[in-house]
C-alpha cells in the first residue's frame, strides 16, 4: 500500500518536474491527434532580404518583427529564419562563428526574444537554421583547433597530413569549387571543408562535438524556438579512411571533375546521429526539418527513420527539382514521396535555387503558372514550406556583371554559374524606392518587376498571385479534407492536367490543375469512390466557376486551377 503511494507520489513529482523543465513545450497535437507541424504552413525568411528596420541596406530581426501581421494574415503558422548568428558572412551566415547569439547586423538576442514573444502572440512558431556540418574558422572552437596539434579542440574538426608535400589528403572536391582541403601552415596539416574554405567541417565522430551541438539546440529550444532546419545534413560524416571518391567523365559548372561523393555524402552514421538529435528535440516537442538532397525514395524514406525517430520533415527535393510544368512528372514525384509512408514536405523554391516563378514560368503566363504551382503544393497531403516572395510572384534578378556578384558560388563559377544572388533579392513590399524594403541601397538590387509585384499593390488586386495565395491558405486551414485527407491520384494518364482527390470521412476535395497552355477537357468517374453523384461546390478557381462544367464534363482554360468540395 505504502509502496503504491510512493509510486504515485514519484509519478506526480516526475510529472511536475517535466512541466517545470520544459517551459517551451506547447500542445503537441490537435484534437485529431496530429502533431502541430502537420497542420502548419511554413515560410522561409532570408533575414538579410526580408525587411530593413534601421536602413543600412540589410534586413534584420526587427524588420521581421514589424511584419508579423502580414505573415499571420497571409496564413503562415511557422517561420524558418535562415542563419542570423554572428558570422563573417563568407556564405551569408552559413559560416557561423557563435551559435548562441545574433549577429549585430541583424540585431541582438533581446531583439530575438521580442520577436519570439510577438510571434507567439501571432500564433507563429519560429524555426532556426542549424548549420551543423561546419562552422566559420572564426568560431572559437576552430581558432583553438587550428592553434596547435595538441589543442583541446584539435579533434573537433577534420585535420590530416597531405599525401605528399603540396598534395591534399584525397581527391574530394568542395561544393564551392576546388579541393575540399585547405592547408594551414600553423600546424602544417590540411583541414576539410565541404563548402567554402571559410566553412571547416566539424568532426561529428567526436562525442564532445556532439554534446556541444546538442546543447546549442537546447539553448534555442529554451528561448522558445519550435524546431530546426538542418543544413546540409547529408554531409555530417566522412569515411574514416578518407578514401578517394570515384571520378566521372566531364566537369561541373565550377570547372572541377565530376565525382560520386561516395565517401563523404549520406554515410550511414548520419542516421544514427539523427536519432540522437531527435531525442533532444523530443524533450521540447520540437520539429526537425531536413535539407535532404535525396536521389530516390529509399534515401528519402530513411530520413524519416525506421521507427519515425529521425527527421519529422525531410524536404523532398526530388519534387522540388522537377523543373518543368509537367503533370506526369509531378504525379510521379507525389506518388514517390507518398510511397515512403512518411509525411511529405513540399517545397518549390528556396535561397539556393532560381525562383519557382522563373523555373516554371514560360515568360508569358508566369502569374497564372505561379497560381498553378500554389494550387498544387498547398493542397497536397503534407506540409508546405513557402519561400518569401513566392506568394507575390517574385522573380529572379541575376547579376549581370561579375563585380556585382556576392555569392561565393557565383564568384567561383562566373559566367557559367551566376550563383544564388538572383533568388535572394529584397522582399517587395510596395512600389516605392527599393520596393519599400529599405531607404538605403539594398545589399542586392530589386528586379524592375517590383513595380507590379509587391504586397501593397497585390493586396488591392483581386486577381493577383498574393490574393490567390491568401484564399488558398485560408481554404487549407479550414477544409478538413485538405488538412487530414488522404491523397488519391485521378486521371493518371493525362499528360496535361494533374487531378487528385483529398478524402476525409464523408468529405472530399477535388483539385484539378491544367498544366498546359491549351484548353483541356477532362471527366471524372468517381463511382469507385462512392462519389458518382456528388455535387461539386466550387471552393476556388481561376476561371468562372460556371464555365468549368460538371465532373463528368469539365472544360479548363489554359493554366486553370479548379478546387471543389464534393459531398455525398
Ligand atoms: O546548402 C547545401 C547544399 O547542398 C547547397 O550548397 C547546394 O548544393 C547549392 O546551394 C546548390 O546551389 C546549404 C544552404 O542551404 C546553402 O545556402 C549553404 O551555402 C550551404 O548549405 C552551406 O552551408
Ligand atoms: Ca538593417
Amino acid at each position: 500500500m505504502l509502496g503504491t503511494f510512493k509510486n504515485v507520489l514519484f509519478i506526480l513529482v516526475a510529472i511536475s518536474a517535466l512541466a517545470i523543465t520544459s517551459p517551451a513545450q506547447k500542445i503537441s497535437s490537435d484534437p485529431r491527434g496530429h502533431e502541430w507541424w502537420k497542420h502548419s504552413v511554413f515560410y522561409e525568411i532570408y533575414p538579410r532580404s526580408f525587411a530593413d528596420s534601421n536602413n543600412d541596406g540589410i534586413g534584420d530581426i526587427k524588420g521581421i518583427d514589424a511584419h508579423l501581421d502580414y505573415l499571420r494574415d497571409l496564413g503562415v503558422d511557422a517561420i524558418w529564419i535562415t542563419p542570423c548568428y554572428p558570422s563573417p558572412q563568407v556564405d551569408f551566415g552559413y559560416d557561423v562563428s557563435d551559435y548562441e547569439n545574433i549577429d549585430p547586423m541583424y540585431g541582438t538576442l533581446n531583439d530575438f526574444d521580442h520577436l519570439a514573444n510577438d510571434a507567439r502572440k501571432h500564433n507563429i512558431r519560429i524555426i532556426m537554421d542549424f548549420v551543423l556540418n561546419h562552422t566559420s574558422p572564426q568560431h572559437q572552437w576552430f581558432r583553438d583547433s587550428a592553434s596547435s596539434r595538441n589543442s583541446k579542440h584539435r579533434d573537433w574538426y577534420i585535420w590530416r597530413d597531405g599525401k605528399a608535400p603540396g598534395v591534399p589528403p584525397n581527391n574530394w572536391i568542395s561544393g564551392f569549387g576546388g579541393s575540399a582541403w585547405q592547408f594551414d601552415s600553423t600546424t602544417s596539416q590540411y583541414y576539410y571543408h565541404f563548402f567554402a574554405v571559410g566553412q571547416p567541417d566539424l568532426n561529428w565522430r567526436n562525442p564532445a562535438v556532439e554534446n556541444a551541438m546538442f546543447d546549442v539546440t537546447r539553448f534555442w529550444y529554451k528561448r522558445g524556438v519550435a524546431g530546426f532546419r538542418l543544413d546540409a545534413v547529408d554531409l555530417l560524416f566522412e569515411d574514416p579512411e578518407l578514401r578517394d571518391n570515384p571520378i566521372l567523365e566531364g566537369k561541373n559548372d565550377l570547372g572541377d571533375p565530376n565525382m560520386v561523393n561516395k565517401y563523404n555524402d549520406k554515410l550511414p552514421e548520419v542516421h544514427t546521429e539523427l536519432t540522437k538529435l531527435r531525442m533532444v528535440a523530443d524533450e521540447y516537442d520540437a520539429v526537425l526539418i531536413g535539407e535532404t538532397y535525396t536521389a530516390n525514395r529509399e534515401e528519402l524514406k530513411e530520413y524519416y527513420g525506421g521507427r519515425n525517430d529521425e527527421i519529422q520533415m525531410p524536404m523532398d527535393f526530388m519534387f522540388c527539382e522537377v523543373n518543368k510544368l509537367s503533370a506526369r512528372e509531378f504525379r510521379a514525384q507525389i506518388a514517390n514521396v507518398e510511397s515512403t509512408g512518411g509525411w511529405p514536405v513540399y517545397v518549390i523554391g528556396n535561397h539556393d535555387m532560381a525562383r519557382s516563378y522563373n523555373r516554371y514560368g514560360d515568360g508569358v503566363h508566369n502569374d497564372q503558372i505561379a497560381k498553378v504551382m500554389a494550387g498544387m503544393y498547398l493542397t497536397l497531403r503534407g506540409t508546405p514550406i513557402m519561400y518569401y516572395g513566392e506568394e507575390l510572384g517574385m522573380e529572379n534578378n541575376d547579376p549581370v556583371r561579375k563585380e556585382d556578384v556576392k555569392d561565393p558560388i557565383g564568384i567561383a563559377g562566373w559566367p557559367g554559374e551566376k550563383g544564388r544572388d538572383g533568388e535572394r533579392t529584397p522582399m517587395q513590399w510596395n512600389d516605392s524606392t527599393n520596393a519599400g524594403f529599405s531607404q538605403a541601397k539594398p545589399w542586392l538590387p530589386v528586379p524592375a518587376s517590383y513595380k507590379t509585384h509587391n504586397v501593397a499593390r497585390e493586396l488591392e488586386d483581386p486577381n493577383s498571385v498574393l490574393r490567390f495565395y491568401k484564399q488558398l491558405l485560408a481554404l487549407r486551414h479550414h477544409e478538413p479534407a485538405l488538412l487530414d485527407g488522404d491523397y488519391l491520384a485521378l486521371d493518371q494518364d493525362n499528360p496535361d492536367v494533374l487531378s487528385y482527390l483529398r478524402r476525409y470521412n464523408n468529405d472530399a476535395v477535388l483539385v484539378v490543375l491544367n498544366m498546359s497552355g491549351k484548353q483541356q477537357k477532362v471527366r471524372f468517374d468517381l463511382s469507385a469512390q462512392g462519389l458518382a453523384s456528388a455535387k461539386p461546390i466550387t471552393l476556388l478557381t481561376t476561371q468562372g466557376a460556371s464555365s468549368v462544367g460538371s465532373i463528368d464534363q469539365m472544360s479548363l482554360d489554359p493554366f486553370a486551377v479548379y478546387i471543389a468540395r464534393l459531398s455525398r
